[in-house]
């Protein structure tokens, strides 16, 4: 008897329940319950039909990724499902939940399969770096037809039970009780005699690739724009030709090998992590499950600029009531026109319709004054980064504020600890750090001062998890996690440019590592000036030792902010937004180096990645060892939803550990002995490399 595969009998069916909390993932355990199930109700003279179903809140939501890692034992997955064929009782899979990956294929290879209302089904591995290994890409596509089954295995976006229903994957949907429900489609069967339906049917392949040329190359676009230097979707379209041009068993063997060569490859590797720091990213060390967040029915924005705007959106998005609160009514109409806008061109993009946007906007209101926040439970503060503003705006913002509310500043970079101090509710004031733009980026830096509630850091987190945002805690310095582990990287490469590198040469060696923009254009985006007046507002704390980035401000001097100023790193020619190469950023670039002293000279690439990457991760280590992130993996799941680094990469820090630490504190140090003080290596590298420790395993 299995422990986390029931059997019973109802009637004359037999149903077998998986119970492997907390998504059924399909592990050792589970697939040996399901042969033995199988066999059982095979045997079982009581049994003339067979409903598989999940206990809990779902099917299998696919193999248990953590056996990844190790050595694979049988009964492999595929088996099971093939196994399933020859078994002469029909076979419903009962879904709810999500049946993903691997819990989709187990369906596949059940004979009849009826969902809830709400269930989705998909096969999302390529997220994961493998394609669908137990025969989905052979399947699916006899199930489903072609273009559908590349649609859900290339794209790993999983449907709902309504489009599952219409693409032939469910055969029927059941309102009410599923387990109830399946065991009458089980009996209808039964009385029909309808004959069971076999998914690896026909065993010959299923059409010449040449006749479905157009849907492959469609697909393989779709994949390389939304993949970009993605193995994994691309391997899977490539078992989908396997099957269609093979028999069946020839196409599941050549699965066997591609399949595994996908497990062991180091994007995989890396997407697998990302998976799993996403989700330790979402814990809090010292704030367990016992801390409850506090509950947030209404909230406000102070200050609608694009950032509040787009925070607006977002909380109204998630069906929180807002209230803005702007200066004047003339600003505040001119925000509320925008944010109408924005709305509009949801709608005429189809993301959604009329009804949705006027209830959208219905939740969005608009006041002159704080009285106005009485009411909120949380306020988040987007106002100009000016220090005095923000301390002006809190003190009357806690006047009005009811006890309880959580006070967050959406500061990217400033003292939160001193904007708390000088409040008389330091419990209620957090940080949450939003990415432009705010009602689109996933990204939420929540960030805790030293004396806020635990509770006010659950909300905060919770708030992530319910604008559909991740959030990611970091300690107050300046910065933050995000922004400090990335200046490094920009400040290097304003530096290449004064040294001789043209700005192209820079963005390319980025994008070449799977960045989807250099981190030039990235500013020519959101403009020289912004930093340039964080530098100044810093100018007092500056050390005179370490060097500064003359050139990045020679060029704001020079009125060179970015794509909104047609000149910055590049050009842009009639307002566009292109960049172009300008020659006159060498002619500023060799002006400033002279002036410093600097000799311009030819860079290789391998300095480039090497000089931008090495000084983001030196800067996460120093980061880490202060405590400011809690774990190498929380800096990580920033540069991928903040930043759009590759995923595939895993982020910054695991790259380190992939490159190898000693190899990068080498190289630190020869950086230091040529460039000085800013190069000084982290004491965090220092240790785990003399250790032989690393930053995430
Ligand atoms: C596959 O199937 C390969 C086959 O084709 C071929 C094989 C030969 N394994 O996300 P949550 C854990 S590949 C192990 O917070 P939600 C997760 O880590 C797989 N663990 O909940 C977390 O643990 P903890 C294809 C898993 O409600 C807990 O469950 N399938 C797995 O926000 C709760 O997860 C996928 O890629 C797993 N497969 O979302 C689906 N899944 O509590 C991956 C979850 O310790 N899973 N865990 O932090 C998901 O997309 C989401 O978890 C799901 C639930 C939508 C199911």
């Amino acid at each position: 008897m299995s422990d986390v595969v029931g059997y019973e009998i109802a009637g004359r069916v037999a149903v077998l329940t998986i119970d492997n909390p907390p998504v059924n993932a399909l592990g050792h355990a589970v697939r040996e319950g399901i042969v033995a199930g199988m066999e059982r109700a095979a045997a079982d003279g009581n049994a003339d039909a067979i409903v598989l179903i999940g206990a809990g809140r779902t099917f299998p939501a696919g193999a248990d990724i953590r056996e990844f890692d190790q050595p694979s034992r049988e009964p492999h997955l595929m088996a099971v499902i093939d196994r399933l064929d020859g078994i002469e009782k029909p076979i419903v899979a009962a879904i709810h939940g999500t049946a993903l990956g691997g819990g989709l294929e187990l369906t596949l290879g059940c004979h009849f399969r009826v969902a809830s209302p709400s269930a989705r089904v998909g096969t999302p591995e390529v997220n994961l770096g493998i394609f669908p290994g137990a025969a989905g890409t052979q399947r699916l596509p006899r199930v489903a037809g072609l273009d559908h089954a590349l649609e859900l295995i290339v794209m790993g976006r999983p449907i709902g039970a309504a489009t599952a229903l219409e693409y032939g994957i469910v055969d029927e949907i059941i309102e009410g009780d599923l387990r109830a429900g399946a065991i009458a489609f089980a009996e209808k069967i039964l009385a029909a005699g309808t004959p069971r339906r076999i998914s690896s049917e026909p065993r010959d392949g299923i059409g010449a690739p040449q006749e479905h040329a157009a849907t492959i190359e469609k697909y393989r676009d779709l994949a390389n724009s939304r993949f970009r230097g993605q193995d994994s979707p691309h391997q899977a379209i490539e078992s989908v030709i396997d099957g269609l041009r093979m028999p069946y068993e020839d196409a599941v063997m050549a699965d066997r090998v591609r399949f595994e060569a996908c497990k062991n490859s180091g994007q995989s590797a890396a997407l697998r992590y990302a998976f799993f720091a996403e989700r330790e990213a979402a814990k809090i060390p010292d704030i367990g499950k016992d801390i409850a967040p506090r509950e947030i029915n209404t909230a406000g924005v102070i200050g609608a600029g694009t950032m509040g705007r787009g925070i607006a959106i977002s909380l109204a998005d998630s069906g929180l009531p807002v209230t803005i609160v702007e200066t004047g009514r003339e600003a505040l109409d001119a925000a509320m026109a925008e944010i109408v806008k924005l709305y509009e061109a949801m709608v005429a993009r189809g993301r959604i319709d009329e009804a949705t946007k006027a209830e959208r906007l219905g939740r969005i209101t608009g006041a002159v004054d704080y009285s106005a926040l009485s009411h909120a439970d949380l306020v988040i503060e987007v106002a100009f980064e000016d220090m005095d503003v923000k301390k002006q705006i809190f003190g009357a913002l806690e006047k009005v504020a009811k006890p309880g509310a959580v006070l967050a500043t959406n500061t990217s970079y400033m003292d939160i600890d001193a904007i708390a101090a000088t409040t008389s509710r330091p419990e209620d004031i957090i940080g949450l750090h939003y990415f432009a733009p705010a009602n689109v980026m996933r990204m939420l830096e929540v960030v805790r001062p030293a004396n806020c509630a635990p509770d006010a850091i659950a909300t905060g987190m919770a708030l992530a998890k319910r604008t559909g945002k991740v959030g990611v805690l970091a300690g107050v310095c300046h910065g933050f996690v995000a922004n400090r582990s990335r200046l490094p990287l920009v400040r290097e490469a304003t530096f290449l440019v004064e040294e001789g590198a043209s700005p192209a040469q820079v963005d390319k060696v980025l994008t070449d590592l799977g960045m989807p923009m250099g981190p030039l254009a990235v500013s020519d985006l959101s403009g020289l000036d912004v930093s340039w007046r964080m530098r100044q507002s810093l100018a007092d704390e500056r050390d005179p030792v370490a060097r500064y980035m003359h050139l990045a401000d020679r060029m704001c001097e020079l009125g060179r902010f970015g794509i909104k100023a047609g000149q910055g790193w590049y050009g842009y020619e009639d307002g566009g937004r292109r960049p172009q190469l300008d020659p006159e950023v060498e002619v500023v670039a060799a002006a400033v180096a002279k002036l410093q002293g600097i000799t311009r000279r030819d860079i290789s690439d391998d300095e480039i990645g090497a000089r931008c990457l090495y000084a983001a991760i030196n800067e996460g280590a120093k980061i880490l060892d202060e405590g400011i992130a809690a774990r190498a993996s929380d800096i990580d799941v920033m540069w991928l939803y903040g930043f759009a680094f590759p995923r595939w990469r895993g982020g910054i820090m695991f790259m380190a550990d992939e490159i190898g630490l000693g190899k990068i504190l080498d190289q630190i140090k020869a950086f230091e002995g040529i460039h000085g003080k800013l190069w000084t290596p982290s004491p965090l590298l220092e240790r785990l490399v003399a250790e032989g420790g690393s930053f995430t395993r």
